[in-house]
């Protein structure tokens, strides 16, 4: 597929992908949603890609999902556009490699949702966060009402979602809702090289952490617990990730991953 709105590139198996519609903020619409399921795909078959780190063109990350497009739906359409925002947020999710949202300038309504359905988050020093749905007379539409209080407990996602406020990078990083925030010309490099660090792990390790988080988080403690045990024990073994991890350990010497 060409794209119109992604930008892809990979270089030593990180991939970047920049929104770029600057003219409207990078809000989000039908093409953005075919084009990002279709990359999403070609992410998911492509093993060289060991991180994805997304990030938008121009003073926005995402202005939201597009109220021009929206704007003349009726309620059976507006379920719809819905639906597909989830359905692409949730494959970007489920993505067995770590995601980081970069975020460079605004990230408001379905644009905060998307960075929500990443892994975690790094954000320049610019960069504006809200749920402004209520403003519009809307709720989010992309599970944002979901992902939000599992992110920065109820109190800040109510906070948020009821009064519209946009805040800042270091509130959003008091209430965790970014990791770590940086100078604007810093944002790429300083993303990147935690990318790099990242991909120099042990690659199955760091995909079990992120599937059994994920898996855990809907489970209870001890179900959760039990399926950690479960793919510990997977590392072990003759040829496994962390028989050589060990061993590089313990020879002191660099490990070589498969
Ligand atoms: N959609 C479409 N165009 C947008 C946009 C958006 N979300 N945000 C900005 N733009 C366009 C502006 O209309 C303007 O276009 P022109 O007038 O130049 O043609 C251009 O981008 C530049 O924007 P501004 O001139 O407004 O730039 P400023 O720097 O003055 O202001 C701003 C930046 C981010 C504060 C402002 O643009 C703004 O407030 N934008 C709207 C932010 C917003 O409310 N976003 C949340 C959208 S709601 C659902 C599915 C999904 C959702 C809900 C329900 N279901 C189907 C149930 C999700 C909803 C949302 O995301």
């Amino acid at each position: 597929m060409k794209y119109e709105i992604l930008k892809p590139e990979v270089n030593d198996g990180i991939a970047v992908v920049t929104i770029s519609r600057p003219k409207a903020l990078n809000a989000l619409n039908t093409r953005f949603f075919q084009e990002m399921d279709d990359y999403i795909a070609s992410v998911k078959n492509d093993s060289s890609i060991k991180v994805l780190v997304i990030t938008g063109e121009g003073k926005a990350f995402v202005a939201g999902a597009d109220i021009a497009e929206m704007v003349d739906k009726n309620g059976e359409e507006g379920s719809a556009f819905s639906r597909l925002g989830q359905a692409t947020f949730r494959s970007l999710e489920k993505l067995n490699i770590p995601v980081i949202a970069a975020i460079n300038g605004f990230a408001l309504g379905g644009g905060l949702e998307l960075t929500m359905a990443c892994d975690f988050r790094t954000a320049s020093t610019k960069a504006k966060f809200g749920q402004p749905e209520v403003n519009l007379g809307l709720i989010p539409g992309y599970a944002g009402t979901q992902r939000l209080p599992r992110l920065v407990g109820q109190g800040d996602a109510l906070y948020l979602l009821m009064t519209a406020d946009m805040i800042g990078a270091d509130d959003a990083l008091r209430i965790g809702l970014v990791q770590k925030v940086f100078e604007p010309e810093a944002l790429m490099e300083e993303t990147l090289k935690i990318a790099k660090n990242i991909a120099s792990k042990g690659p199955n390790a760091v995909k079990l952490v992120k599937q059994v988080v994920r898996q855990g988080l809907g489970m209870d403690f001890d179900k959760g617990s039990e399926l950690e045990a479960k793919n510990f024990g997977s590392l072990f073994g003759e040829g496994n990730e962390g028989k050589e991890g060990m061993a590089a350990f313990l020879e002191k010497r660099k490990p070589e991953w498969n």
